[in-house]
């Protein structure tokens, strides 16, 4: 399927989520939010994990600059909106999300991929929040998610002063989880979406679900939810026979890490 600068391929339990609007650096238009939104929005019911990434040299460029000067507060307003209910889409959909990260992953294109479950950066990458230069704010969700992955202070930093980080530094930053060779980037994002899609269902839904409200909660009722997540993922028949599998020695140990 093909909307709107945006592509869909299925392969498996798999969906593949492009931007493909490489001439303009996959900037992100007001068509292209809504394809974003309705892409997960829609994602076929076989899926279990997607991959998000982006076509030509960069990821995502951000907003489209070409469509602000035509808004007002109020269309500002509600531009905003529609970019947290697009993004609300990608992180609370029916499935985890990998982004699959490589040079400009900058403004808008930055609050995209916080709004995924999982970063792989390649060695091009480089995040910028250029709206402090542009004479504009976030506005697509970055001040609540990306505080979440490097900290009010850096992203602060990086508005006040144009800080750009490389790859490397990102990933000490804590944008990226993974780190990996040029032109990599979509593999292993394919490798870790394989991987997840193997996870009971319930115990993904929990991660997605589950784990970032309780990160919002008082500790008190974190640990109430917690329990009340815990005791329904434990219900699952699917739980009871993948315990049964380990116990019957069917199933993979922990294997100590390379
Ligand atoms: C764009 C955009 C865009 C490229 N909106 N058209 N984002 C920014 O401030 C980042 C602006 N973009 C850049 O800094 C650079 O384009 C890149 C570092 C991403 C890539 O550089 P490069 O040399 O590979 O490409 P280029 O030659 O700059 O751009 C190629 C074309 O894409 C060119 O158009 P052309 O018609 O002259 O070919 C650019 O104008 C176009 N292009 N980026 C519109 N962003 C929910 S609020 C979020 C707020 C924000 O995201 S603000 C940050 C916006």
């Amino acid at each position: 399927m093909t909307t709107q600068d945006i592509q869909l391929e299925v392969r498996g339990a798999i969906a593949i989520v492009r931007l493909t609007r490489p001439s303009k650096r996959n900037a992100i238009s007001d068509a292209l939010v809504l394809a974003i939104r309705d892409t997960f929005e829609r994602l076929p019911g076989s899926v279990r994990a997607a991959v998000l990434d982006g076509e030509g040299e960069h990821f995502c460029a951000g907003l489209d600059l070409s469509e602000l000067q035509e808004r007002d507060a109020g269309a500002g307003l509600l531009h905003s909106r529609m970019w947290h209910k697009a993004l609300d889409c990608v992180q609370y959909g029916p499935v985890p999300v990998i982004a699959a990260l490589h040079g400009a992953v900058v403004g808008g294109g930055l609050e995209l991929a916080s709004a995924c479950h999982v970063r792989v950066a390649d060695e091009s990458t480089f995040y910028a929040l250029p709206e402090g230069s542009r004479g504009i704010f976030v506005g697509g969700g970055g001040s609540v998610r990306i505080p979440r992955l490097i900290g009010a202070a850096r992203m602060t930093d990086m508005m006040l002063t144009g800080r750009v980080y490389n790859a490397q530094d990102g990933e000490r930053a804590g944008f990226a989880q993974y780190l990996v060779p040029q032109g990599t980037a979509f593999d292993k994002a394919l490798e870790l979406a394989e991987r997840v899609a193997q996870n009971a269902p319930l115990t993904n839904y929990a991660l997605m679900h589950a784990l970032p409200r309780i990160a919002e909660q008082p500790a008190d009722q974190g640990f109430f939810t917690e329990a009340l997540m815990a005791a329904i993922a434990q219900s699952a028949p699917e739980a009871k026979e993948r315990v049964r599998a380990f116990l019957e020695k069917r199933a993979d140990k922990v294997k100590r890490a390379e």
